[in-house]
């Protein structure tokens, strides 16, 4: 008889990380500048004045780094290639010392049994392309398909499983309309452009990625919610909808073969003055492009409350008796749960990958020199609980990747923030398991996670 609380055997259990947030070397061997480079080197834009110019120094310590994998019995690791470490102009002539870092970081993936998932964009776009607008400008997708095929034809015959972007959601409003992430843009309409623009740079590489690693699964990753009324209000349930559309349908829909959702474009013209009117004929057909899984992060749920309605009914979502990570977001596994059935019943992805899960805690070395992080560990193991129960309610879950192996730079939040199953000294650079790690490494082996 069958473990209820059993994984299937070919699911992946994975970390994962992105290169601006661990390689440092960040103008080592003909790397060019970044946008992340750029902003985090402008003063002020990060929460402790850090940069990404050492980080966790992965790219000098990558082969003790993969050791670390091994023993952890990770069989998959998600990392993000470093646009500008290959093509530091952005297009143009290939850097092959930065191609090789990664042709060498494969190779040692699969020499220690651990599958790549490899994602090309995570965020740290070439500065060059900046200088002519970057993903506001459409010129850009071009870019991005010739970069993703100069990266699948150098990887293609060994990496098997390729996540075109991370988080578009991020990239777009973060970068575009609130400007906390690079590039530091605060317009609607440019965050909008921005949008449709990693989109359709999605939809064009993907059949081009298909070309040069044959039999390769490709897919996207993005952030989404569950989003919860606060209260019965029709106020509440309309901002439910209304930040649904924003972080999860603006997103869902044209990947999955439907138009941008209409009701958003009316949300952004009156709210923002903002209109998709890039979108030029084709664009929704090469934005739907076929893909092998959806990625999905999933870190907690929303809860909506329109303030400003004056009928609204008093708060029904007690949110003074939950618990809340140091990123301020709420531990919510019942949401991933109902999450992932929504996107298996509404958008039916022929596979899911949990490509992110994971919780920033503070974390103190005690005396016999181990991290108790209690709080991050449970965190995991409520999640896992969640994503077994959706697999049980007929969900094509094939992996979970936590967030993330190592400490590392949290972006505008700099090194205040830690997520890693290892510990990361930044002075000296020494790495550590957390209890949550040598926790995760005993459900890896045994393919389940226990139910209490
Ligand atoms: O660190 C980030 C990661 O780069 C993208 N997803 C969310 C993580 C935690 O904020």
């Amino acid at each position: 008889m069958t473990d209820v609380w059993s994984f299937p055997s070919s699911f992946f259990w994975g970390t994962a990380t992105s290169a601006y947030q661990i390689e440092g070397a960040w103008n080592e061997d003909g790397k060019g500048e970044s946008i992340w480079d750029r902003f985090s080197h402008a003063p002020g834009r990060i929460l402790d004045g850090s940069t990404g110019d050492v980080a966790c120094d992965h790219y000098h310590r990558w082969q003790r780094d993969l050791d670390l994998m091994q023993e952890l019995d990770v069989n998959a690791y998600r990392f993000s290639v470093a646009w500008s470490r290959v093509l530091p102009q952005g297009r143009g002539k290939i850097n092959e010392p930065g191609l090789d870092f990664y042709d060498r970081l494969v190779d040692g993936l699969l020499s220690r049994g651990i599958t790549p998932f490899v994602t090309l964009y995570h965020w740290d776009l070439p500065q060059a392309l900046q200088e002519e607008g970057g993903w506001t400008n459409r010129r850009i997708a071009e870019d991005y398909v010739n970069y993703a095929e100069v990266v699948s034809r150098r990887l293609g015959d060994r990496v098997k499983h390729w996540i075109t972007h991370n988080e578009p959601w991020v990239a777009a409003f973060l970068g575009h309309a609130m400007g906390i992430h690079a590039p530091g843009i605060q317009d609607f309409q440019q965050a909008l452009a921005a949008t449709h623009h990693l989109l359709l740079s999605h939809g064009w590489a993907v059949p081009v990625i298909r070309q040069h690693s044959p039999r390769a699964e490709v897919g996207i990753t993005l952030n989404l919610h569950d989003v919860v009324p606060a209260s019965p209000s029709y106020a509440d349930a309309n901002m439910a909808r209304q930040i649904d559309g924003y972080f999860n349908r603006m997103f869902l829909d044209p990947i999955f073969g439907r138009h941008y959702p209409a009701d958003m474009l009316v949300f952004f013209a009156r709210q923002h003055d903002a209109r998709m009117d890039m979108v030029q004929e084709g664009d929704l057909q090469a934005i739907s492009a076929h893909i092998d899984f959806l990625g999905v992060n999933y870190y907690t749920r929303q809860v909506a409350r329109d303030a400003a309605a004056a009928d609204n009914l008093p708060p029904t979502i007690n949110t003074a008796e939950s618990e809340f990570t140091e990123m301020g977001w709420e531990v919510h596994p019942h949401s991933l749960h109902r999450l992932l059935n929504r996107l298996h019943f509404d958008y039916q992805p022929r596979q899911i990958y949990i490509t992110e899960n994971g919780a920033a805690f503070t974390d103190t070395i005690t005396p016999d020199g181990r991290i108790h992080d209690e709080r991050r560990l449970a965190y995991i193991k409520a999640h896992l609980q969640a994503a077994h129960a959706a697999i049980a309610c007929g969900v094509p879950l094939a992996g979970y990747f936590v967030w993330s192996f190592m400490d590392n730079f949290e972006w505008s939040y700099g090194y205040s923030k830690r997520f890693g199953l290892y510990y990361v000294d930044f002075e000296d650079q020494k790495r550590l398991p957390k209890d949550s790690a040598l926790w995760y490494r005993q459900v890896i082996a045994a393919g389940s996670v226990s139910p209490d």
